[in-house]
C-alpha cells in the first residue's frame, strides 16, 4: 500500500498531507467544494518527521493543512474548517444543524473509526503471524451498536441532517469507507448501506478516492 500525504499552497485554499483513509477524508471535501489547492506528497515515514513538517503538525502525522497563516492538524477539524470557510451549502445554515454536523463528525471518529481501524490492522496490515482474530471479532461486534444508530437515523431522512448532503454526510461516509476497504458486510444495516453507496456515487468522492 502506498501512503503519500500532501501539503497544499495556493492563494485561496491550501491543504495538506494525506494518509490512508484520513487523507481521503480531506481530499473528498476539497473535491466536493471545488477548491483550488496544492497537494504536497509526503510519506508517513521520514517525510512527516522532518523539522519543517513537525512545525506544521507536531504529531508527525498526516494529513495537515496550510491555508494562509493557518496551519491545522486532525482530518475532521480540517474538514469542518474547510466546510465552514469554503464549503457553501456543505456547511449547514442554522446553528442547530452546524452543531449536529460537528456531533456526527465527532461520532464518526469516536464510535466507528477505532473499530474499523482494529479490523484493518488485524486483518490486512499486520504480518499474518501478528494478526489477532479475536480483536477483529470484538471490533465487528462493537460496530453493531453505532451502525444501528446510523441505520435508525436514516429511516426518517435521506441525509444525516435531513434532505441535503452536508459536511456531516461527507465526514461520516469518509470514515465508514474503511468498512468497504476491509470488506465488512453492511447488509444488516440496509439504510446505512444505501446512504453510504449514494455518498460514494457523488463524483467528487469518486475523484478523491481514485487518486493513488
Ligand atoms: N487523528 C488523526 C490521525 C492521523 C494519522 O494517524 N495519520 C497516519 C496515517 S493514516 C499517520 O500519519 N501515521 C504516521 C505516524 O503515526 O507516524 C487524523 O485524523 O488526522
Amino acid at each position: 500500500m502506498k501512503w503519500a500525504p500532501w501539503i497544499a499552497r495556493s492563494s485561496s485554499c491550501n491543504s495538506a498531507p494525506r494518509g490512508g483513509s484520513r487523507w481521503k477524508i480531506v481530499r473528498s471535501e476539497l473535491e466536493e467544494i471545488g477548491a483550488k489547492y496544492e497537494l504536497v506528497p509526503t510519506t508517513f515515514g521520514p517525510d512527516s518527521k522532518t523539522p519543517e513538517y513537525l512545525a506544521i503538525n507536531p504529531n508527525g502525522r498526516v494529513p495537515a493543512l496550510q491555508d494562509g497563516d493557518l496551519t491545522l492538524f486532525e482530518s475532521m477539524a480540517i474538514n469542518l474548517y474547510l466546510a465552514k470557510k469554503y464549503g457553501g451549502k456543505l456547511w449547514p445554515a442554522s446553528e442547530g444543524d452546524q452543531a449536529r454536523a460537528i456531533q456526527w463528525s465527532v461520532w464518526g471518529i469516536s464510535e466507528l473509526e477505532q473499530h474499523l481501524m482494529a479490523i484493518l490492522i488485524n486483518k490486512f496490515m499486520l504480518p499474518p503471524d501478528k494478526r489477532d482474530a479475536a480483536a477483529v471479532e470484538a471490533a465487528e461486534k462493537a460496530l453493531a451498536r453505532p451502525l444501528k444508530v446510523l441505520d435508525d437515523h436514516l429511516a426518517k431522512r435521506e441525509h444525516l441532517l435531513g434532505g441535503a448532503f452536508t459536511i456531516a454526510d461527507l465526514n461520516v461516509a469518509a470514515v465508514l469507507s474503511t468498512a468497504n476497504m476491509v470488506k465488512f458486510d453492511l447488509s444488516k444495516w440496509p439504510r446505512a448501506k444505501t446512504w453510504l453507496d449514494a455518498c460514494f456515487g457523488r463524483p467528487s468522492l469518486a475523484r478523491a478516492r481514485a487518486v493513488k
